[in-house]
């Protein structure tokens, strides 16, 4: 298992000037960092990736799929604006040396249209993700597609939906991200839904109910440990959470209060807690 922790927690845009914090990232003990993309013409590939290595860190990618766009959208011309967005962004995310790109890549965090999603709207996603197959078998990079909480998305709710989705989709650089944030407001019980992930899980998200420090609140961690043991998952555990006043960032994932005493300490007392009781269960 390797341990990240997403740039949101210090940033609302990765670019060059937050490179300045990989040594301590690197010197506190994590493994790699995660990097969202959202614009992938202007995102500073070669910048970044250099910066890793001389760092010794690695990388994993986060996205959003923008206002306006979406694999599921009625509109034909938008699902194949979106699907060439996105592959622009694995494009990237390669070019920086990421195998993972991870996020709710079905539609734009909190497109919310009053309804439950349509059969139409399914059998787009798995057609539209079924047509990146070509471009993340090139790129050898795999997608791991995130169910969020009903707040956030009517579509994928649930580890067991997404599970579906993936057996549509039936590629092999196609599986789910589980995020415990989503996962404590939407299944019974968060181990299950890793449980449920088995081997399509290719990433992880890791954070409080509160979206705060890891071990710090009431997720349920030995079982969701004990879980990724059961379906031998190798992959990233990723600490994600948001600077408490970023802007359009901190509003969009409704941060309203500070959730630890600094951002920063989510990371790094979440990952002295993640280090700690992984261990138990390797
Ligand atoms: C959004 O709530 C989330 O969990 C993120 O992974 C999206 O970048
Ligand atoms: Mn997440």
């Amino acid at each position: 298992m390797k341990f990240g922790v997403n740039m949101f927690i210090w940033t609302a845009e990765f670019g060059q000037s937050d490179l300045r914090l990989l040594p301590t990232i690197k010197e506190r003990g994590f493994d790699g960092i995660e990097i969202p993309i959202f614009n992938p013409t202007t995102f500073p590939a070669a910048q970044i990736r250099r910066a890793l290595q001389e760092n010794g860190l690695e990388t994993t990618i986060c996205s959003v799929i923008p206002n306006g766009l979406g694999v599921i959208a009625d509109d034909a011309n938008v699902r194949a604006q979106t699907i060439a967005h996105l592959e622009a962004s694995i494009a990237r995310a390669a070019e920086v040396g990421a195998r993972v790109f991870a996020g709710p890549l079905y539609s734009p965090v909190g497109y919310l249209p009053g309804r439950r999603r349509t059969p139409d709207e399914w059998k787009r996603a798995v057609e539209g993700f079924q047509t990146l197959g070509p471009a993340l078998a090139q790129h050898n990079v795999t997608i791991a597609i995130e169910p969020l909480n009903r707040f956030e998305t009517y579509f994928l709710n649930t580890a067991a939906d997404a599970v579906a989705l993936v057996r549509e989709i039936g590629h092999p650089n196609v599986g789910l991200l589980v995020d415990t944030f989503h996962a404590n407001i939407e299944e019974k019980s968060i181990a299950d839904a890793y449980r449920t992930a088995g081997s399509y899980l290719k990433h992880v998200h890791t954070c409080e109910n509160d979206r705060g420090t890891p071990g710090s609140g009431h997720v349920e961690w030995q079982d969701v440990f004990q879980a990724l043991r059961e379906v031998e998952y190798d992959g990233w555990l990723t600490i994600e959470s948001f600077g408490f006043a970023i802007g359009g960032l901190s509003a969009a994932a409704s941060i309203w209060r500070d959730l630890a005493r600094t951002p920063a300490d989510i990371a790094f007392e979440g990952l002295a807690f993640l280090k700690q009781n992984t261990a138990k269960f390797a």
